[in-house]
């Protein structure tokens, strides 16, 4: 009889981060930044935008901050943060599934198709609400979000929650980022880290592609393989 016959094959486990992986939130999030920006006397471009990918809400705030040379309490940021948030919500009103990026929707359906378990692992407090509007809530095997952890993105927090969902190593997964911070959490968490965007902005991940639209779960395997080969 042939032994490897029943030799089981392990699947890896996937973990998204939201914004910047599957979908352009980005935009709107610098549209309610800027406009409380403005209330405060200042503007921001979309090139600071940058510096708040990824980071928690709070985190976010204190770098606006920053660029305004703006000295708030501890109340009138909670203030600040609440406001910046309410419009954001308004915004996030037009998403559709229009705004997922590139390759997200085939890359999710593939990974299914394998049977591989998804996670979401995101900072943001509004990530089922975002989630709904692109009809991916039910998708998931598991949705961690910024209203179940206390300890941002480098934490690994998120990540290991996520794998804990879905009963699955940390050893055993792949997350998918688009933030240096997310890349970290990673690899903290001792999970492997694909980037996705430019490569000099995410240093340590094990493979940086533009977007999902450059990879099917496939490739990733076998691209993986020969990495460890090496
Ligand atoms: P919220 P991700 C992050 O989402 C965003 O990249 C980051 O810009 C935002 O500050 C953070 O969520 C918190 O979002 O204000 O909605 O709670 O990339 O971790 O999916
Ligand atoms: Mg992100």
């Amino acid at each position: 009889m042939n032994e490897n016959k029943h030799q089981t094959i392990t699947l890896p486990a996937y973990i998204f981060d939201l914004d910047g992986v599957l979908v352009d939130t980005a935009h709107y999030h610098f549209l309610a930044w800027n406009r409380l920006a403005k209330e405060l006397g200042f503007s921001i471009t979309e090139q600071e935008n940058e510096r708040l990918k990824g980071v928690s809400r709070m985190k976010a705030l204190d770098i606006v901050l920053e660029m305004g040379n703006v000295n708030a309490s501890a109340e009138e940021k909670e203030e600040m943060a609440a406001r910046k948030n309410n419009w954001y919500v308004e915004y996030l009103e037009t998403l559709d599934q229009g705004h997922l990026l590139p390759g997200a929707h085939e890359f999710i359906a593939a990974s299914k198709k394998m049977g591989i378990k998804i996670a979401l692992g995101s900072a943001s407090k509004n990530a089922r609400t975002i989630l709904k509007k692109l009809g991916l809530l039910s998708v998931f095997d598991g949705i961690v979000d910024g209203t179940m952890t206390t300890k941002a993105k480098p934490n690994p927090e998120v990540f290991l929650l996520g794998a804990e969902l879905l009963k699955v190593s940390p050893s055993n997964c792949v997350v998918f980022e688009d933030a240096q911070a997310g890349i970290e959490a990673a690899r903290a968490a001792g999970m492997t880290a694909i980037g996705i965007g430019s490569e000099h902005n995410l240093t340590g991940a094990a493979l940086v592609v533009p977007s999902l639209a450059h990879l099917t779960p496939e490739e990733l395997s076998q691209q993986l393989s020969l990495l460890q080969q090496q």
